[in-house]
């Protein structure tokens, strides 16, 4: 009788266990990602889509763009200096990353460097006291924001310059200081130009880069060719329409003007992960001048849509004036660029609608459906097509109204943290194409051609991808700045 009774217990537990097991086994795995991929830094610098550049020294008072070296550290006078201001101006433009230039081509550094007078030191500025980056830092750090510094490797001052051991061992010397002294910083520039006082002059990246990344292991390094970032090939803010996150470094050096259109595009075979950066001004100048007025609104919408909207970051200058603050007029204009860049956005009409897939990975419980991308997770949740085919794929919106919607904007985002995939996508309404592109990446806004559209369903079929597309968000927004028959 006990014997019957110990067998049945087993039994039961076995079958209890055996359920539990079956219950587990139903948890449908992510899939595998698809190489290369970003790093924890470089995703957390791509989420933040616009970051801020702050061209600032000697210039600022010569009204040039690149100084000769020979300035007179005395004209360095911003007697109204106020790092507080510049970054209320960043927090009102949505920045949470700002990058000043610690030293630009002239040699004059803005922190009393103990390798050179070329500094604040000589300057009448808090009678040769102050340090501008240091005050940069902590008010950015009080209110939350972020800091990087641009260091320039062309030194038109120093004696060393030409030298190739002695500047660069100054270089890094430098570097060192900035890098050890001012707390955490997120973004080192390393600038690929160079001129005619010494052509030849040879940079030893390599170390540059290593002590960068051994006191600082979660800065991101710029250059041209990276290692973290990439220039975009151009200061006009436009990526490609097509642009990979991936590209193959061994194809990339600094300072080389051949490589711009590839920097422009990426590369799908590429092997490195190496997202473009598209630094502009908000003026025509890096540096203030009297007689430069910011871009309008318009112009700096477009530039977010070539570069936010093509799976960038974008670079925008604000240069501050000789009285050591950014003009009320860029103030303002960094207001509007913020407050349009909301009313754009925050509304999402989709939201209202239902969404359905051609598949979903696991089946209707598998927890990859459609409506993944509906929510405000914009990386680790997603939609997954249901079989490993890498064309074909769609997902749909269906409006419950039955006005329909009106929006001019739609917004595709791919889980890029399991590998860039879409090659090429089409986007239907109501069975009209009405966009075509390639490359989505973190991001991608078609803004819509014809102008607005008055749909009640909209496709976005992938037909062409690296592997099967992981949709992290889709958005249908109304821009009511966009009036593209006016020829903006
Ligand atoms: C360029 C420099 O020559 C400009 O002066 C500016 O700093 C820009 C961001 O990079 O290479």
């Amino acid at each position: 009788m006990t014997k019957l009774l110990y067998f049945l217990l087993t039994i039961t537990l076995f079958q209890q266990l055996g359920y539990v097991i079956s219950r587990r086994e139903q948890v449908i795995t992510p899939p595998l990602p698809v190489l290369p991929l970003p790093s924890y830094s470089q995703l957390k610098w791509q989420q933040r889509e616009l970051i801020m550049f702050v061209h600032f020294g000697v210039n600022t008072f010569t009204d040039s763009e690149w100084g000769t070296g020979k300035e007179n550290p005395a004209i360095f006078n911003p007697v109204g200096f106020d790092a507080n201001q510049w970054i209320s101006a960043a927090m009102d433009a949505g920045v949470s990353l700002v990058i000043l230039t610690a030293k630009h081509h002239d040699g004059f550094c803005l922190w009393p460097s103990k390798y050179t007078d070329h500094s604040v030191k000589l300057s009448p500025w808090k009678n040769g006291t102050g340090d501008v980056v240091e005050e940069f830092v902590n008010a950015a750090k009080a209110r939350g924001v972020d800091v990087g510094l641009y260091l320039s490797p062309w030194d038109r001052h120093d004696k060393r310059y030409g030298n190739d051991l002695q500047y660069n061992e100054y270089y890094l010397a430098q570097m060192q200081e900035l890098l050890a002294r001012y707390g955490n910083l997120r973004e080192i520039w390393f600038d690929g130009a160079k001129g005619s006082n010494a052509p030849n002059m040879s940079y030893y990246f390599s170390e540059w880069f290593a002590m960068a990344k051994e006191l600082q292991s979660s800065i991101n390094i710029f250059s041209d060719a990276g290692p973290d970032v990439r220039w975009v090939g151009n200061e006009n803010g436009s990526a490609g329409s097509t642009c990979w996150s991936t590209i193959n470094r061994t194809s990339l050096s600094i300072g080389n003007g051949s490589i711009v259109d590839y920097l422009n595009t990426g590369d799908p075979e590429g092997t490195n992960w190496l997202p473009a950066e598209c630094d502009v001004s908000i003026r025509t100048g890096w540096f203030w001048h009297i007689s430069e007025s910011p871009k309008k609104l318009s112009n700096l919408l477009e530039i977010y849509y070539n570069s936010v909207g093509r799976n960038c970051v974008m670079l925008l200058n604000v240069p501050p004036n000789s009285t050591g603050l950014i003009s009320d007029i860029d103030v303002q204009r960094l207001r509007e660029f913020r407050k349009a860049i909301n009313t754009i956005f925050s509304e999402n009409l989709a939201d209202k609608c239902t969404i359905e897939a051609s598949s979903q990975r696991g089946g209707k419980d598998g927890g990859f459906g459609p409506e993944n991308a509906l929510d405000t997770d914009h990386l680790w949740t997603y939609w997954a097509p249901g079989d490993d085919k890498n064309e074909g794929h769609w997902i749909r919106i269906n409006a419950q109204d039955q006005k329909g919607l009106k929006f001019n904007v739609i917004r595709i985002q791919e889980a890029i943290g399991l590998g860039q995939r879409i090659k090429e996508h089409v986007v239907y309404v109501d069975g009209k194409l009405v966009a075509k592109g390639s490359t989505v990446g973190y991001k991608k806004l078609h803004r819509l051609e014809n102008g607005v559209e008055y749909g009640h369903v909209v496709k976005i079929k992938v037909t062409k991808s690296r592997a099967p597309p992981l949709i992290s968000s889709i958005g249908l927004h109304f821009d009511p700045y966009w009036h593209p028959n006016d020829g903006q």
